[in-house]
Order: structure tokens, then sequence, then C-alpha cells
């Protein structure tokens, strides 16, 4: 199976992102955890995306906060695609964030989650290996299913006034 890398753009980050390396984990996916910055160490940035392919990765996640550059940074190197998780680091609460990553130019995409969606990512990142992988479909639909199985439980526990 392909790895997945999660990138971020300063530890500072870490609280929010270790959730998609351990969603991942999760669903027996390989991750490579990476602190690059598209503006602290750039190079750092164009050497792992333009490498990534060759390297064995399918997906690449890259959460930043503030003017958040790392998705876009990582897209503009690789074919890969990227998933961009905004992060609220500032007093603008992750809106700036979102939409330095969401508002990409035609050509160049990035897949972008909501403010601190770090979870999704992973799971949309599972969804993507999953088009060539049924043993990952597998485990997202049971995955699924017991979503399904919570939601109706919590009903049901409403509905018999126990709360
Ligand atoms: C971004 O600036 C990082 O992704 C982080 O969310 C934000 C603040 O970084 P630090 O100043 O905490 O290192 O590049």
């Amino acid at each position: 199976m392909k790895k997945v890398a999660v990138l971020m753009g300063s530890d500072s980050d870490l609280p929010v992102m270790k959730k998609a390396v351990s969603t991942l984990k999760q669903f027996g996916v390989e991750v490579e955890t990476h602190i690059f910055s598209a503006h602290r160490s750039p190079e750092k940035v164009r050497a792992f995306a333009s490498s990534a392919e060759g390297a064995g990765f399918g997906v690449i996640i890259a959460g930043a906060g503030k003017a958040a550059h790392l998705a876009g940074a990582v897209a503009a190197q690789t074919t890969l695609p990227v998933i961009g998780v905004p992060l609220s680091a500032s007093v603008l609460d992750g809106m700036d964030a979102l939409l330095s990553t969401v508002q990409m130019p035609a050509g160049i995409p990035v897949a972008t989650v909501a403010i601190g969606g770090a979870e999704n990512a992973a799971l949309l990142a599972c969804q993507i290996l999953a088009v060539f992988d049924s043993a990952m479909a597998a485990r997202l639909a049971e995955h699924r299913r017991a979503m399904t199985a919570r939601a109706e439980q919590a009903d049901q526990i409403l509905q018999s006034g126990a709360e």
C-alpha cells in the first residue's frame, strides 16, 4: 500500500495534526510525519514534495496556520493528491489559513478540509488509497457502519428519556 505523508508548518501544529497520524495508523497506513515550513524551510518542502511519488507516497496531507502556504507549495511540486488542513493559529481563528489553503489558483488543486479537520484529512487520504485497495475500502465501510450504529444508539438513549 502507498504511504501517506503528514506535513505541518510548525511544532505548534502538532496537537491538531497528530489526530491525522493516529487515524491513518488506525486504518493500517504507513505514515511519515515532518515539520516543514513553506516560509522557514522552503528547500525542505521542495525536496520532499518533488521526490514523494518516487518514495512511495500516495497522498500528502499538509497542515498550517496563519498565511498557510504549505499545502499549495507542496502541491506545486507534485501531482500526488494534496489535502490541506487549515489551522487556527492567530486572532483570525483559522479563517486566514482556510482562505490561504482553499483559494488555490487554477491548475494546482489542494483538497481543503475544515479548520482543524485533521481527522477528515486522514479519512479522505484513506478514501483515495481505497480506489485501488479493496481491503482499505472494506475498512472504511466498517468505520461508517460503526458511526451509524453510534448515532442510532444515541437517538435510542434520547428517546428512552435516560438523558
Ligand atoms: C505557520 O505559522 C505554522 O503552520 C503555524 O500554524 C503558524 C505559527 O507557527 P509558530 O510561530 O507557532 O511556529 O507557518
